[in-house]
């Protein structure tokens, strides 16, 4: 608490490339904190994506009157894993990104909701990017594959949007204060 406002602290994590940058950017109302290097892998690398978060982003937004939500997001690639503790103390909720034009956002996905659950009891929620593509997954598909893991949601979102990115935001901060 910071006077009367109630501060949460939210996740934004999930595979490389999955929009956790563009996400944090779009909803932020601060200048966004971001440390972005250029992708030194030229596999890597397309067009539409030079860089790459090396360390976190960090931004804040007001949610009515007394709510603060601090967003922190971590870096994708596994080299910078281990951001994720020092990222992840005293959250409240967690937004996994997954990428539905790359398979393997999927598992990655899994892992980190795992391993989320070892250490935190708090809501979870999983948002779909880039449903928009031509070689995406639909929004089914990618759900089918992660019904296995227990109550988590899934979501669509383009972190593009404002409107879309705060529909999944008071998504979970609903199941945060219920
Ligand atoms: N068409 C489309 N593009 C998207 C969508 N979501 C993200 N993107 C694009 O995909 C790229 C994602 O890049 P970042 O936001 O840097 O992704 P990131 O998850 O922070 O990446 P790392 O930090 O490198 O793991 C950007 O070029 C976005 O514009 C979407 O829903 N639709
Ligand atoms: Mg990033």
């Amino acid at each position: 608490m910071v006077g009367n406002k109630k501060v949460f602290k939210i996740l934004i994590t999930g595979s490389f490339g999955s929009g956790k940058t563009t996400f944090v950017k779009t909803i932020s109302e601060i200048d966004p904190l971001l440390t972005e290097k250029n992708i030194s892998r030229p596999e890597r690398r397309t067009e539409d994506k030079q860089t790459t978060t090396v360390a976190m982003d960090m931004g804040k937004l007001k949610v009515g009157n007394d709510i603060e939500v601090h967003l922190f997001s971590t870096p994708g690639q596994e080299r910078f894993e281990f951001m994720f503790d020092i990222l992840s103390k005293g959250i409240l909720g967690a937004i996994i990104l997954v990428d539905a034009t790359n398979n393997e956002s999927i598992e990655v996905a899994e892992n980190l909701a795992k391993k989320i659950r070892e250490k935190f009891d708090i809501p979870i929620l999983y948002a779909v990017t880039k449903l928009d593509l031509p070689n995406a997954k639909s929004l089914e598909e990618i759900k089918a594959f992660l019904s296995t893991i227990e109550d988590i949601s899934v979501e669509p979102l383009d972190p593009r949007d404002k409107e879309s990115g705060k529909e999944v935001l008071v998504k979970l901060l609903s199941k945060i204060v219920s």
